[in-house]
């Protein structure tokens, strides 16, 4: 398979509930490498522009207050596969159906609700490639660099 990259979340409640460090050893035990990291507060401008698909959602307005009310973790995760790889690892959408359905995914065993889900995962390569260019840039010598930092 060929190396690819993915961009991974941790949101508020994930970063609040104490579940960065085991999220991470999870990342890591299953064989992806974490190539950026940012530990940030997203504005509301920020979270409506990465969210853009659904601004016409009546979930949208929640969806970013719960964005903005605290520090998110931000990383860029590689390895063979790691879209979908990542996306299978986190489980569905809504972590009491996650409980059920794939009780060892990340949102089953550290989400609270459809919103408060703990993690993102990019749903596709093409929207790993436009969500990692919008929070990580990178420079004319190849490496990334933060946008900003918390
Ligand atoms: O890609 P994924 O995060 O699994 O779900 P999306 O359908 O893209 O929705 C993005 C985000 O919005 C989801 O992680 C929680 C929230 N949300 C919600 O609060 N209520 C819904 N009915 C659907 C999604
Ligand atoms: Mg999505």
């Amino acid at each position: 398979t060929e190396t690819e990259r993915t961009l991974a979340i941790i949101k508020p409640d994930g970063v609040s509930g104490n579940h960065t460090n085991s999220v991470k050893e999870t990342i890591l035990n299953h064989g992806f490498r974490i190539k950026e990291e940012s530990f940030i507060q997203l504005d509301e401008d920020r979270v409506k522009s990465f969210y853009a698909e659904h601004s016409s959602r009546s979930f949208f307005p929640s969806l970013v207050e719960y964005m903005t009310s605290g520090p998110v973790l931000i990383m860029v995760l590689e390895k063979g596969n790691a879209v979908a790889d990542w996306r299978a690892l986190i489980g569905p959408t809504d972590p009491l159906k996650a409980k059920v359905t794939h009780p060892h995914s990340v949102r089953a065993i550290c989400g609270l609700n459809l919103q408060k889900n703990c993690v993102h995962g990019s749903d596709s390569p093409q929207s790993a490639s436009r969500e990692i260019s919008f929070f990580f840039k990178t420079t004319s010598s190849g490496h990334a660099s933060k946008h900003d930092e918390l």
